[in-house]
Formats: C-alpha cells, sequence, structure tokens
C-alpha cells in the first residue's frame, strides 16, 4: 500500500432487480451502516447501494465487502468474483455468508460469520499485514446487554431512502421458531442498549418517520419502556416489529401509542395449530383479542401471515382469509414459507428431500421452492395469490378501516397501497414445482 495513501473500503449492498422509483421507498441497509461504525478511523469507506448505484468496479480499494442475505447471495457471488478477478480482495458478510461460510469462501477472500463488532478491526488489521485468514467467526452473542456503536449514516449520502433514521435497540429473540435464522445466529436471548443512549440516538433524529429494526422491539417490556417513555414528545413517528404479546401489557400498549407508533409489524404465522409460532402464542388472549387491544389503542397492526406449513392443506386459504375478516388487523400481508438455510426447517425438507431446488435467488418468499405436504407446490402458490386478492378487494379493506376508530385514515392509506400490487398478481411465472 502507498505510504500516507488512507486504505479504502467499498462496501456493497447488492440488487436482485430494478426497482425503478420503489427504490426511493426502501430503507438503507443497516448492516452496511454498522459495518462501517466498525471500522476505525483511517480507512475511507465508500459505499455501493447497488438499487441506487452502479457498482465502481474500475475504483481503486484495498477491499471490498459485500452483505448478502439468501435471495442477493448469487448476486453478491458475481460481484465477489469480478473483484477478485481485478486483484482487489472480498470479504463476504451478513446472514447468508453466515450461515454457509464454506460456500461463501468459494468466492472470497475472507468470510465474517456472525456480527461483525467483535471481529472486524482485528480482519482489517490482518489485511494490511498481509496475513489475512480464510474466516473470523464472531462468537454468539449472549448476555441481555448489546454495545455497539452508532451507525454511520453519512455513508447514504446522495441517495433518498424512505428514511434514513433507522436504528436498533436490541438485537436476538429467544423464540426459535423452525422457519426463523436469528435465534441460532444472534443469540437466544434479547440484548438491549443503554436506553439512554437510544434516546440520545433518537433525539438526534429531530422528528419525522424512523423505523426500529430490532428482531423483536417489544420483546422485554420492561426494558422497551424506558425507551418508549423517553419518546414521548419527540415528535417522531417510528414502525417496528413486535411479538403480538406485547398487546398483553396494557401500559405497554399505552407507550407504544403514545411514543408516536405509525405502524407495528406482528407475526401470526398461521391461523392453524401450533406448530409455527407456539412459544409466542402461549398466551392467555387469543390473536384476535391482542389485535383488537392494539388496534383499540389506535395503533396500526400489520398481522404476517405464512402459508405452506405442514398442516395446511388446500382450506387454508379460505380458512386464513376468514379469520382475517373476524380479527380485522390494520394491515394483513402474506408470505410464502420459505425454508431458509441456517433453519431448523431447512434442514428437515432437505433430509426429507423436499427441496425443489437451492437456487438462493428463489428463495424470496413469492416462489414455492419446496414440496408442500398437504397440496401441490401450483396449489399452493395459486392460493397465495387469491387470498392475497381476497383481502383486499373494496369491502375488505373498509371493513378494516372501520374496524380502526383511532386510525381510519392512516388505516385506509397502507391499504390502498398495498391493494394496487395485490390487484396486478396472477400474471408472474405460476412457481417451481
Ligand atoms: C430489519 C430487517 C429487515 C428490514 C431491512 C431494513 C434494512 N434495509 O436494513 C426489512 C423489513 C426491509 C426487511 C426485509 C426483508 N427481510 Co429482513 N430482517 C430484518 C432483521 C430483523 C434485522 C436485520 C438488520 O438490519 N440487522 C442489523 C444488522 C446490523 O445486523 P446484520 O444484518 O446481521 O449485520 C451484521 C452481521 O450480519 C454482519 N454483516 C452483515 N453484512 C455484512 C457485510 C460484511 C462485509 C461484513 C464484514 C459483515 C456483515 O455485521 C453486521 C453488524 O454486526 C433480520 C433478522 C436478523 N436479526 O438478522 C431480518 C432478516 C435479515 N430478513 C429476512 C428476510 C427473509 C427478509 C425479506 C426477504 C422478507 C420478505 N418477505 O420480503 C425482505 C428482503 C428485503 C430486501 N431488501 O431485499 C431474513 C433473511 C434470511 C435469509 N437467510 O436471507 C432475516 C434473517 C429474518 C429471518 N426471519 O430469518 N428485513
Amino acid at each position: 500500500m502507498k505510504p500516507d495513501v488512507p486504505p479504502r473500503l467499498l462496501l456493497v449492498y447488492p440488487a436482485t432487480h430494478k426497482l425503478g422509483w420503489a427504490r426511493w421507498f426502501q430503507l438503507p441497509s443497516f448492516s452496511l451502516q454498522m459495518v462501517a461504525a466498525a471500522t476505525p478511523p483511517n480507512w475511507e469507506v465508500v459505499m455501493a447501494d447497488e438499487v441506487h448505484d452502479h457498482i465502481p468496479f474500475d475504483g481503486d480499494f484495498t477491499l471490498v465487502g459485500i452483505t448478502a442475505m439468501t435471495h442477493q447471495a448469487v448476486r453478491a457471488y458475481k460481484i465477489a468474483d469480478a473483484f477478485r478477478a481485478k486483484g482487489i480482495p472480498v470479504v463476504l458478510g451478513g446472514i447468508h455468508p453466515t450461515v454457509l461460510p464454506g460456500e461463501a469462501r468459494l468466492h472470497a477472500d475472507a468470510v465474517v460469520i456472525g456480527e461483525a463488532e467483535p471481529v472486524w478491526e482485528g480482519l482489517l488489521d490482518d489485511l494490511l499485514a498481509g496475513r489475512l485468514r480464510d474466516s473470523y467467526r464472531a462468537p454468539i452473542p449472549t448476555g441481555n446487554r448489546l454495545t455497539v456503536p452508532r451507525a454511520r449514516r453519512e455513508i447514504l449520502a446522495g441517495r433518498r431512502y424512505l428514511t434514513t433514521k433507522t436504528l436498533q435497540a436490541g438485537r436476538g429473540c429467544p423464540y426459535d421458531c423452525p422457519f426463523c435464522t436469528v435465534t441460532n445466529y444472534f443469540g437466544n436471548t434479547f440484548r438491549y442498549r443503554d436506553p439512554e443512549e437510544v434516546l440520545a440516538e433518537l433525539r438526534s433524529f429531530n422528528r419525522g418517520l424512523m423505523v426500529f429494526l430490532d428482531d423483536n422491539l417489544l420483546g422485554d417490556p420492561e426494558r422497551a419502556k424506558p425507551i418508549l417513555a423517553g419518546m414521548k414528545g419527540l415528535g417522531l413517528r417510528w414502525g417496528g416489529q413486535a411479538n403480538l404479546r406485547f398487546a398483553e401489557d396494557p401500559e405497554l400498549i399505552r407507550l407504544v401509542a403514545e411514543s408516536g407508533c405509525a405502524g407495528i409489524f406482528v407475526g401470526i404465522e398461521s391461523v392453524t395449530g401450533s406448530h409455527a409460532n407456539h412459544p409466542k402464542t402461549g398466551s392467555r388472549y387469543t390473536q384476535a383479542d391482542l389485535i383488537k387491544r392494539i388496534r383499540d389503542a389506535g395503533i396500526v397492526v400489520e398481522a404476517s401471515i405464512i402459508f405452506g406449513f405442514d398442516d395446511h392443506d388446500e382450506g387454508i386459504f379460505e380458512k386464513t382469509v376468514r379469520y382475517l375478516e373476524e380479527c380485522k388487523p390494520s394491515l394483513p400481508t402474506f408470505h410464502l414459507l420459505t425454508p431458509y438455510p441456517g433453519t431448523a426447517l431447512f434442514r428437515r425438507f432437505d433430509e426429507e428431500g423436499r427441496l425443489l431446488h437451492k437456487d438462493w435467488k428463489r428463495y424470496n418468499h413469492s416462489e414455492v421452492v419446496y414440496r408442500p405436504r398437504l397440496m401441490s407446490a401450483e396449489r399452493l402458490y395459486r392460493g397465495w395469490i387469491e387470498a392475497r386478492k381476497e383481502a383486499y378487494t373494496w369491502p375488505a379493506v373498509l371493513s378494516r378501516v372501520l374496524a380502526n376508530p383511532h386510525g381510519r385514515l392512516t388505516t385506509l392509506a397502507y391499504n390502498v397501497l398495498r391493494k394496487g400490487p395485490n390487484d396486478l398478481l396472477g400474471r408472474e411465472e405460476p412457481c417451481n414445482g
């Protein structure tokens, strides 16, 4: 390396398809902002968000770091191969390289397994000293405190996003749902940051829309409450995801409403059985009761449904739509079960020979990538589309709006935004099976 020239790091967020104007309504990669934050100040950090930018393949970089969720992995590997062909070393990190480090290593000089913060500075030192190792494994987090620097938002400059005011109050989740990657890799505890530090960062946002990127913001009510209480009067409207069980606690519901919640995302997962969401629904209240409590507090609740569990037969779509008509979450969303590598679900389907392929770019929640047990892959795909359309007919939308006495306009707006794409459904290729 030339003396006096700072080392240059390029951080890449790979895109899987062109988004057009919808790119202005995305959230920027928080993963890369945190990798940037963990980078020592003597490094110059540049970001390429492929949703917005061309990748600067001809740039002069000391190192390229690329993040990848599973659906981005194929593109990430292509970008990595191109930089390595030019002699620039590449590090891959993020959830997909974490769960399949051996595969990622075929396209990278080093792989970061798990969180960057504990290992990143050491990796950069090793690189500059010419002793880069194949992989750097962060310990699986334990304890209930999270100590991380603030995200480095300046790397986002020059692009337009829905908001750049995003942060995590905590990481990790103890529930260990079979279809989710979080518990195995980010620890089985809720690790929260110091509430004062979170509030200081929130105050720096200076009003407007912000989004919490926690796995489960309200997972530990007693630790979430001081943060919410401190948000009152900050002029922030916020969104985030949580477990429906937060609605068991009237004080927590009140604090969520008073702190400026614009909408909360909860996983209902399946309206049948207890297999999908058992630990989360071990509640003395029904999901419908909890949803009603949230609505009554004037909070918009987005309820996520997954189709394709092993006890789902062809009747599941109708059953789910009727259930939603009864409990009326402000905004239902529907996903196809996707067995992500690194999950118990993936291991089981793989052992049972039920994976249709391992073409990672198609592991995107919108294609059936495995053989369902009680219906064909084709039927599952069609049922998913039918349910989405049926849940977004005007009568269905209006009944949800009327059931949300304190947030009718917002609920209507969110529903109309979701209705548009749902009405256009059914024109794509059906599925893979
Ligand atoms: C917040 C979140 C979102 C936000 C993303 C906001 C944003 N742009 O940042 C939203 C709601 C938009 C979202 C959408 C989706 N998400 Co999401 N999301 C999460 C969640 C809860 C947190 C991610 C996060 O920001 N964490 C904070 C950062 C700091 O942590 P991190 O990403 O792990 O990064 C750290 C390390 O991994 C590592 N690292 C990461 N990248 C790199 C790169 C380098 C070079 C290095 C060295 C290290 C490194 O260092 C970082 C700092 O410690 C995770 C769950 C989880 N805990 O991972 C799911 C998760 C990432 N999402 C998931 C999925 C499936 C999706 C969707 C595909 C869902 C869908 N139905 O559409 C979409 C995809 C959207 C897209 N852009 O293409 C899955 C991914 C599984 C997989 N194997 O791919 C996860 C793991 C949840 C799960 N149930 O398993 N998501």
